[in-house]
């Protein structure tokens, strides 16, 4: 199928409109490709557009979205939610990102921050070109003996490629502090060489939210295999089996959210 062209320009309906969507809502996973999920509108953030990607009306344990965030846009005022962490990601364009009594600084495409609950924060847009965030939210688990971890604002450039699986061909980038359990999440920066998958298939507790950054492949969800390019999003709920088999000529690269250390909730 053609890629299509996103956001579609207007005037006319494109071509396979109707009857070739990729999009796929399952109990424990949902594919979404960029052109099905409309816009939403929210009262913290002006002259910003929000897709909303994963909500627990699909079965998420947390919310996931893409911002689009117009010249003058973002928030009027500090922003606050008791209870509940916030990540951004930049992916296109730049954005000026204030954390409590902070003096604001600039985030460029592949700059990032992680505010623990309650953190108040600013995101706007004094850029004369939209920008795009990924952002997540989730409301923290605290653990017996640990206190909430600082306010992170970073770039990807700053975070080391490692590879413990020592597999050919894999390259890992963890955008929060790896192994601290006062973090009850993850977000990873997961990259392939083109042909080389994970070394089974997995199937675990670990929820997952997965944002396409760049290249091509095929995501086997299920039973089901779903060819997967930049700005596709896909849920996977507990014990979803996975694989991902990178196709193309250059690189893959998502941005996976995945919930850890913190034992299960009976
Ligand atoms: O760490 C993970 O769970 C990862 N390998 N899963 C994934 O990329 N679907
Ligand atoms: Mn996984």
């Amino acid at each position: 199928m053609k890629q299509r062209e996103f956001p579609a320009a207007a005037g006319r309906v494109p071509a396979g409109a109707i009857g070739h969507n990729r999009g796929v809502v399952r109990r424990n996973y949902a594919f979404m490709p960029p052109e099905g999920v409309l816009v939403s509108r929210l009262p913290q953030y002006e002259g910003t557009i929000a897709r909303v990607l994963a909500a627990p009306v699909l079965g998420a344990g947390f919310a996931q979205y893409v911002l689009e965030v117009a010249p003058g846009g973002g928030n009027a005022a500090p922003f606050r939610e008791a209870g509940i962490q916030h990540f951004f990601y930049v992916l296109i364009g730049e954005v000026t990102f204030g954390i409590g009594d902070d003096a604001p600084k600039r985030l460029t495409a592949g700059g990032f921050s992680y505010l623990p609950p309650g953190t108040p924060f600013t995101l706007r847009n004094e850029t004369a070109e939209t920008a795009r965030v990924l952002t997540l939210r989730k409301r923290y688990e605290p653990a017996p003996g640990l206190t909430p971890p600082e306010p992170i604002l970073s770039h990807q450039d700053a975070v080391p490629m490692t590879n413990h699986t020592g597999m050919e061909g894999r390259g890992f980038q963890f955008l929060l502090p790896y192994g601290d359990m006062r973090f009850d999440f993850e977000m990873n920066l997961m990259w392939f060489k083109p042909g080389v998958c994970f070394p089974a298939v997995e199937t675990h507790v670990m929820e997952h939210g997965l944002y396409m950054l760049e290249g091509q492949g095929l995501y086997l969800l299920g039973q089901d295999w779903h060819e997967i390019w930049a700005q596709d999003f896909i849920w996977m709920g507990g014990f979803c089996p996975q694989q991902f088999y990178p196709t193309g000529y250059s690189d893959a690269c998502y941005l996976l959210y995945k919930n850890v250390n913190r034992d299960v909730a009976l």
